[in-house]
């Protein structure tokens, strides 16, 4: 039928990475085992009364630490070409500082890298996905001006303990979820809730302390290792909510605020800040008395430092909202950032009809992932680019028709970009397996595989979607009549 002729013609390439994300501190447990140093998601999931919407904590998480046969035998039976985890920086450094390294941990991560590749499985590691050593965040963690050479002394022991093989490197997971909700807002650790003001100090060293550890790489690594280090940032597809003048304002200068902080200073053109966003920051800091911009500046030499410094761009994308003007909200926190871009991000209500998942922010936008791109191309012209992440939450259930909707929608829009020309080269989906989703516990389920948490031994039971994925992977297609007859796995030779 034509269909199928149409579905054959849009394959992946043999060498497109497809993948399965997870991070440190969601998966591992094993918080104060051997040695590891408490951070900071440590401390705020054991403070009382609980902040967690379950009032969980990653202790034990999916125990990721102690299973480590099953968690690859997951990634054979998907056949990932890549697996996409975290770090902890605490496991490896208990204090944050490089002075003392432990080797229990490090060990825990080399027989983790050496087992995957046994079945050649890439691994994607990124240093921070967002647990910071709370002996650093005692000292401020991302607002410290040393925190930069904090982070490269963390990323020279990385690289030197794994760089073997490890030969792709993230170094910071999401830097808008980092420094907007960590430290301008509270709804993420440290909670520092420094609106206007912690937001752009966290920028500031988050970038440089990336330029840093990159420019580590080049120099020291990159001729031995021949690896890659870039970032992933997280990526919705806004769209104004009118047509009107003034949301178009508004959503440029939302897109500039979380896209275009991190990105303009590393991939466009020109160094430095987004100019409207740096702009209507200094405005509205002077207006309110501010002596200085609460945005810092970049020196020429540190923007000279941070421009160029990626070997990819990656992106985190799961989902779409409108932005609207919003002048003087009232019970808005001022300074903020919103408040500095006079803009309001509405995810549901608008009339749209996207589909939802369990997520009260994760909506599906059919051609999302396309616009991403088109946006991504016009800004920062023809980068090489990874999904790090993109995914889907269920309440639970092994039948997730839902999931498998998201996945073959978003992978079809990845196409269509790939089509037009944007050279996209794999694909990361979160998540491999159920874990711990941050505020919201283990309420929100995300995983390929459910890990039954009321188990001492966390049994991990595929999905239907575990399935799908996996046919996808194996054939390079979206079929969008694939149906798994049984939910039995197995490992396909070869892997
Ligand atoms: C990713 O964040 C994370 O990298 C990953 O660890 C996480 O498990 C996964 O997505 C699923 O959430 O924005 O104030 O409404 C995606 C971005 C940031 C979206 C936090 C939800 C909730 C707080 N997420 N956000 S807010």
């Amino acid at each position: 039928s034509g269909k199928t002729k149409d579905v054959d013609s849009r394959k992946f390439p043999d060498d497109f990475l497809f993948g399965a994300a997870t991070a440190s501190y969601q998966i591992e447990g094993a918080w104060n085992e051997d040695g590891k140093g408490e951070n900071i998601w440590d401390r705020l999931t054991h403070r009382d009364p609980s902040p967690i919407a379950d009032n969980s904590t990653g202790d034990v998480a999916a125990d990721s630490y102690h299973n480590i046969d099953r968690d690859v035998e997951m990634m054979r039976e998907l056949g990932l070409d890549a697996y996409r985890t975290s770090l902890s920086w605490s496991r490896i450094l208990p204090t944050g500082f490089a002075d003392h390294i432990n080797e229990a941990g490090v060990n825990y991560y080399n027989r983790l890298f050496d087992e995957m590749l046994k079945y050649n499985i890439q691994p994607v590691i990124t240093l921070c996905h967002w647990d910071l050593p709370q002996p650093l965040q005692d000292l401020g963690g991302l607002a410290n001006p040393l925190f930069p050479e904090w982070f490269e002394d963390y990323s020279r022991v990385a690289y030197e303990a794994f760089g073997d093989r490890v030969k792709f490197w993230v170094t910071f997971n999401e830097p808008t979820q980092i420094c907007l909700l960590g430290y301008g807002d509270t709804s993420m650790a440290p909670e520092l809730g420094a609106g206007g003001i912690g937001e752009y100090m966290c920028a500031k060293n988050l970038l440089l302390a990336h330029a840093k550890a990159y420019h580590l790489y080049d120099s020291e690594y990159r001729s031995t290792q021949a690896g890659q280090v870039g970032l992933a940032i997280h990526i919705t597809y806004n769209q104004p909510l009118t047509d009107s003048e003034e949301d178009r304002i508004a959503s440029e200068l939302y897109n500039q605020a979380t896209i275009g902080i991190y990105s303009d200073p590393i991939f466009a053109a020109e160094p430095g800040w987004p100019k409207e966003l740096k702009q209507k920051i200094a405005e509205k800091s002077a207006a309110q008395g501010f002596p200085r911009s609460r945005l810092p500046e970049l020196t020429d030499e540190e923007a000279k430092l941070i421009h160029g410094s990626s070997d990819y761009y990656g992106i985190n994308h799961y989902t779409t909202l409108k932005v609207a003007s919003a002048v003087n909200v009232s019970g808005r926190r001022v300074p903020s950032l919103m408040d500095d871009i006079d803009a309001e991000a509405i995810r549901n209500g608008t009339g749209e009809n996207w589909m939802q998942a369990a997520s009260y922010w994760l909506f599906l936008h059919p051609e999302s992932m396309s616009k991403v791109f088109e946006m991504l191309q016009e800004r920062y012209k023809d980068q090489v680019y990874y999904i790090m992440e993109s995914g889907w939450s269920t309440a639970g259930g092994l039948v997730d028709d839902d999931r498998v909707t998201y996945y073959r929608t978003v992978l079809n829009s990845m196409l269509d970009a790939m089509e037009a020309g944007a050279r996209v080269k794999g694909y990361m989906a979160w998540s491999l397996m159920d874990n711990f989703e941050w505020k919201r516990g283990y309420t929100e389920k995300f995983g390929f595989y459910e890990v039954d948490l009321e188990d001492p031994a966390r049994t991990r039971t595929p999905r239907k979607s575990a399935f799908v994925y996996k046919h996808i992977i194996k054939t390079r297609i979206i079929d969008p009549d694939y149906e798994p007859e049984e939910f039995v796995m197995s490992i396909d030779e070869g892997h």
